[in-house]
């Protein structure tokens, strides 16, 4: 009898990591003889495309509803950032690097959550336990997810192994870190024809909180002045948004990857309670929180602890 086809899917609004680490993750899978697809729940961003082109490597398929298949949950594991379906998908292993979220499984699963700074440095760590060599490709794919949710090894999420393990894969993919980064960090960048909305919603994650959602949006960029110029626009955009999905508040994260720091846009109630958890001062709509740089690690944690 053979295997029915499992598929490893990142997050919506996938992220380099959450794709790179789908295909990664899937191939050493097959390599191991095992049927399993890379696949995603959204459309592929300029960063990424960027990293599919440069490794030539074929976009992993579109999912558009998962009811009934068997996945392979990578680079998130909560039901809000997942793909449609989920609910009624049997989710059979889960590789990720976030706080352990609301999937749940009717049997026990291969789970294998740490806090280090991506998915892929994980997936690395996962070819090198089971003795499986590294393609040049697929090594170029996991330093590019790894690089990318890092900020080249600057996000507080940085880990000693995350170090380590960027320079075995640039060693594998015959680049240099710091280069090959800073070439990731412009395309990731690349506002270019975005609308205020699509700056918003293009890194987007929902929280539930004490007393409702909260949703943050995050803009990476090496020229945060693109966003900031355009704050009335973002601004409207945020309060649309805000009631359409009825948020307590909605915050924006403008994080300049250079100078790292954030200007975040806020919208919304409890204004007092973001004040006082990120230790900062909202006017017009706007503050500033010097030295921040990840949503995961500077700003979700002290905001859940606030709004207890
Ligand atoms: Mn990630």
């Amino acid at each position: 009898m053979t295997q029915e086809t499992r598929y490893v899917v990142g997050h919506q609004q996938p992220d380099t990591d959450a794709i790179c680490s789908s295909i990664a993750y899937a191939h050493l899978k097959q390599e191991q003889g095992e049927n399993v697809l890379p696949a995603r729940c959204g459309e592929i961003n300029p960063e990424t495309r960027f990293v599919l082109d440069r490794f030539e490597v074929d976009d992993p398929d579109l999912l558009e509803d998962v009811t009934g298949k068997q996945i392979i949950l990578v680079d998130h594991n909560e039901y809000s950032q997942t793909a449609p379906g989920m609910r009624n998908a049997e989710v059979v292993e889960i590789i990720d690097h976030h706080r352990v979220g609301d999937v749940e499984t009717g049997t026990p699963i291969h789970c294998r959550i740490e806090p280090i700074g991506s998915t892929s440095t994980l997936v690395t760590k996962l070819y090198r336990e089971h003795g499986v060599d590294i393609p040049e490709h697929v090594a170029g794919l996991m330093l590019s997810g790894l690089l990318s949710d890092t900020v080249v090894l600057r996000s507080p999420t940085t880990t000693d192994e995350d170090r380590n393990i960027a320079q075995e894969l640039a060693g594998i993919t015959g680049v240099d870190v710091e280069k090959y980064g800073r070439e990731l960090l412009q395309q990731k960048s690349k506002l270019g024809e975005k609308t205020p909305r699509e700056m918003v919603t293009g890194d987007f994650k929902e929280f539930e909180m004490d007393g409702g959602t909260v949703g943050i949006g995050q803009v990476e960029t090496v020229t945060p002045e693109q966003v900031l110029e355009q704050r009335h626009a973002v601004l409207d955009a945020m309060h649309e948004i805000r009631e359409e999905r009825d948020y307590i508040f909605l915050t924006l994260l403008v994080t300049d990857l250079l100078e790292e720091d954030t200007e975040a846009f806020f919208v919304g109630d409890r204004q007092n309670v973001f004040e006082q958890a990120l230790d900062t001062t909202v006017e017009d709509e706007q503050a500033s929180l010097p030295g921040v740089m990840s949503r995961k690690k500077q700003v979700v944690p002290p905001l859940e602890e606030a709004m207890k």
